[in-house]
């Protein structure tokens, strides 16, 4: 058993015992109450599901394992020469809940090289797929293409225990999160650049080989930020629609390729994973209709109420949990001010972050005026020359992955069951008021 894997049997097996013996004593306490808004408001805020990876603050923003993305960004393993953390790092620490030394992320690095190549079949399938497939559908259908070689699917056919779900899961995510980079790549490769591949180089970390393999690599710098992308991305607690998906796929004990194929379907939306997309098409088609890229305060305001007018929302801002700037979007921000010097469409996003939440605040009824994480990233990619905004969801689905699999190695260890909320009908809801109004 690798190291990884023998740290988080212990772990699992400790909070395993612990739980049984929590819920023989506290099962039957009551921690929330649901009010009828929430059932027609999207669940918003209510408490349903165990999600160990990461915690999500109104005010503070995400924390992985208790980590702020501040703190995170020094205290990760890094690459010769770069200030930003490996995504490895973080995946070891939402798995396990400790920050690994060096040593522990260059053998995640070496393990996913081992575990990163694409059977034939999925090439074959993506080239038989129409050039302007969108890139998500072919993500999605890329990572089922890989379903036939699931440990999990296999050993629970041979009749695998209970016990030893979380092994098979956790060799599934592996190997899947490995395979990513190089799926995604070839994805970006087939559909924007003529088929033309770059092979992986064996000399390189997880992040700095899916830049390299985009062909994006000219610039140390893209590297760096490849890194980052796929750190901050990683997850943002249980209840967003990408992990909620995957979470509950999973619970049917379906494999992580089923699971993951859900929860990428879902960041797939544009009020979710979509949004980093639309806010550079937005941005760009403001700077067309204008006629500049260095528009005044006046010309954006007046474009920005033109969006609100013709009933569209301002992609990039709100958010159903935050309450404060998304410190995803802040971290985003420093790098471009350490980067990037003198760039047309980032200067416009730093603007819209003066002129954006008092209008949405005007409107009275946005929760959360501030930038979430897709207010940015499209601008950082635009200035490193990976213009074609259709494939930005799938970056953020490649760094998605390693949140939602490693916490569903923790549903599969703590033996979380078929996930099945009640639902109610409006004339039930009906006949609980007259019934609540009777009886006072
Ligand atoms: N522009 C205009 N109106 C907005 C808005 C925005 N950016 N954000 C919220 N609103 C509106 C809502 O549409 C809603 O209006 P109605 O009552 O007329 O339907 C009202 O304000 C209340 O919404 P809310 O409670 O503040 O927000 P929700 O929790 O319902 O939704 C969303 C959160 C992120 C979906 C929402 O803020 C939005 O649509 N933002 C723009 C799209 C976006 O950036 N999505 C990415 C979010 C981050 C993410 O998941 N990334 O992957």
């Amino acid at each position: 058993m690798d190291a990884l894997k023998q740290k988080f049997a212990e772990k699992a097996a400790a909070l395993f015992q612990e739980n049984r013996a929590m819920l023989k004593e506290h099962g039957d306490k009551i921690i929330d109450q649901v009010a009828i808004r929430q059932l027609y408001g999207g669940m918003r805020g209510m408490k349903s599901m165990i999600w160990e990876t990461s915690e999500l603050d109104a005010y503070e923003g995400i924390r992985f394992r208790g980590y702020s993305i501040r703190e995170l960004r020094k205290l990760l393993p890094k690459a010769p020469n770069c200030k930003e953390p490996l995504p490895e790092g973080l995946f070891w620490l939402m798995l396990v809940g400790e920050i690994p030394s060096q040593e522990e992320v260059n053998w995640l690095t070496e393990e996913w090289k081992k575990r990163g190549e694409l059977p034939a079949r999925t090439t074959a399938m993506l080239d038989a797929m129409p050039a302007d497939t969108h890139p998500m559908t072919q993500l999605s259908m890329g990572i089922l293409s890989l379903q036939n070689d699931s440990v999990f699917a296999k050993r629970y056919e041979e009749g695998m225990p209970k016990n030893e779900y979380w092994d098979a899961y956790y060799e599934d995510s592996m190997n899947l999160i490995a395979k990513l980079p190089r799926l995604a790549a070839y994805i970006y490769r087939r559909t924007f650049h003529n088929n033309e591949h770059i092979a992986a180089d064996p000399s390189l970390d997880w992040g700095a080989n899916f830049a390299h393999m985009l062909g994006i690599s000219e610039h140390a710098d893209f590297k760096s930020l490849m890194r980052l992308y796929l750190t901050i991305h990683a997850d943002h607690e249980g209840g967003n629609a990408s992990a909620h998906s995957t979470h509950l796929v999973g619970s049917t004990l379906s494999d992580p390729y089923y699971s993951l194929s859900g929860g990428m379907n879902a960041l797939a939306g544009p009020l979710h994973g979509l949004a980093n997309q639309e806010v550079i098409k937005w941005i760009l088609e403001m700077v067309e209709e204008l006629g500049t890229d260095t528009p005044t305060n006046e010309q954006i305001t007046e474009y920005i109420n033109q969006t609100l007018e013709a009933g569209k929302v301002i992609p990039g801002y709100g958010h159903a949990v935050l309450r404060q700037p998304d410190p995803r979007y802040i971290a985003q921000r420093h790098f471009a001010e350490e980067y990037i010097k003198d760039d047309a469409i980032v200067s416009i996003v730093w603007k819209l972050f003066t002129i954006v939440p008092p209008i949405l605040q005007d409107l009275g009824k946005v929760k959360n005026p501030w930038p979430n994480v897709d207010a940015h990233s499209g601008a950082l990619l635009m200035h490193y020359g990976l213009k074609e905004f259709s494939f930005y969801t799938v970056l953020f689905g490649v760094s998605r992955a390693m949140g939602v699999l490693a916490a569903g190695v923790w549903s599969r260890a703590l033996g979380m069951p078929l996930e099945r909320p009640k639902s109610m009908t409006s004339k039930a809801i009906k006949e609980f008021l007259k019934k609540s109004t009777v009886e006072g």
